[in-house]
């Protein structure tokens, strides 16, 4: 009978040998073997011989990694303190935050914000989801946001470790723009692997038919993989941001429609919204502008290329300064406009609201590592 799982009480340094002879051990001590064997920068080896001189040697096994099964590899590492303020923080996969200090800001929009969007074609309704006048927030903890939106490559890593199944995947179908009736429609086929979009996705692009509950998902793994390598302060985990948080870290200071000001020329080379004028009709690898593309706290796409999903559930009414439960049911925010959306709808304060089961070409996430929600 292979041995699949293992209990036991064991020594790293010490026992490394004879765990990496175990053939087709998968959990150890309920983790993933091929994760324990990457914090401990080792391979499966070949046999040793763990019974003395006559016992049988036993076959060479290979680690499940996520290279073998498509994904990029992550960079080996070693468990390391945990991040300190100020300092950024790359995970054990390789994905990259940065820290936001805490701080006040106005969150939403003025009237003349909104007056402005009106004018440039959306809808009284969509701003109405702005609130009132902007209102004074304080986000009392640091806390680390992704530099850029999750990318394919590390979704593929979360899917190779792991199985996990999408509800696009499970249903079959994803939400697609339909231009004829101006709406978006579910389309049959569509998913993270195949979003329907005109080439062929490379791992740097944002993973987009990905649902808040698939989101989630991914932020509660890899949440488990670096509470287990240490690299997270005490009180701090894995998670989305905050709806405030998300708003806080896309003004990086300012108070304009756009984290760069207020005109939508200064948008050019920063930023993939509607048109091809950017370069691109659907999604760019994220990060494509570089420097110009990051507003001051370093962060890249935080207007454009996709929709990013928040922890709160959606208040038609306003944005809040805590983590909102109690409005439409089932759905949750996304923020920060696509690569499909006009400027008005793709400004700092704009809120735009999906399923929580559902998935849509223009909706990604980016992960933050913030006080316990
Ligand atoms: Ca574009
Ligand atoms: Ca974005």
């Amino acid at each position: 009978m292979p041995l699949r799982e293992l209990r036991c009480d064991w020594q790293p340094e010490r026992d490394k040998d004879v765990l990496a002879t175990l053939p087709t051990l998968q959990k150890l001590n309920n983790e993933q073997t091929s994760m324990v064997w990457m914090r401990l920068k080792i391979k499966p080896v070949a046999a040793v011989n763990v019974g003395g001189a006559s016992a049988p040697r036993l076959p060479a096994i290979a680690a499940p990694t996520a290279q073998s099964r498509g994904a990029e590899a992550p960079p080996t590492f070693k468990p390391a303190a945990p991040a300190q303020p100020g300092q950024p923080l790359m995970t054990t996969t390789g994905l990259e935050l940065l820290y936001i200090p805490p701080g006040e800001f106005l969150l939403g929009s003025t009237l003349e914000e909104r007056a402005w969007a009106v004018q440039k074609g959306y809808s009284t309704q969509s701003v109405k989801r702005e609130g009132g006048q902007p209102r004074k927030t304080a986000i009392k903890q640091g806390f680390w946001l992704g530099k850029t939106e999750v990318t394919v490559g590390q979704w593929k890593q979360f899917i190779a470790m792991t199985g996990y199944q999408t509800n696009a995947e499970k249903k079959g179908k994803a939400k697609v723009y339909d231009s004829g009736k101006q709406t978006f429609v579910e389309k049959d086929g569509v998913s993270w692997q195949e979003p329907a979009f005109v080439f062929k996705l490379k791992d740097n692009h944002p993973v987009s038919c990905v649902s808040w509950r698939d989101a989630v998902a991914f932020c509660e793994w890899l949440n488990d993989r670096e509470q287990k390598a240490g690299r997270l302060a005490a009180g701090y985990r894995v998670r989305l941001p905050t709806e405030a948080e998300w708003e806080y870290a896309c003004r990086a200071g300012k108070q304009t429609k756009f984290w760069w000001g207020d005109t939508t020329e200064g948008g050019e080379g920063r930023v993939n919204w509607y048109g091809k004028q950017d370069g691109f009709e659907f999604v760019s690898p994220v990060d494509h502008f570089g420097v110009r593309g990051r507003n001051k706290f370093g962060l890249a796409d935080m207007i454009g290329n996709v929709e990013e999903w928040c922890l709160d559930e959606y208040d038609p009414a306003e944005a809040h300064d805590e983590p909102y439960k109690g409005g439409i049911p089932g759905s949750r925010v996304v923020r920060g406009g696509a690569f499909c959306h006009y400027h008005a709808a793709a400004r700092c304060a704009s809120r735009d609201q999906n399923g929580h089961v559902s998935a849509c070409v223009t909706v990604g996430f980016r992960v933050a590592v913030g006080p316990e929600r």
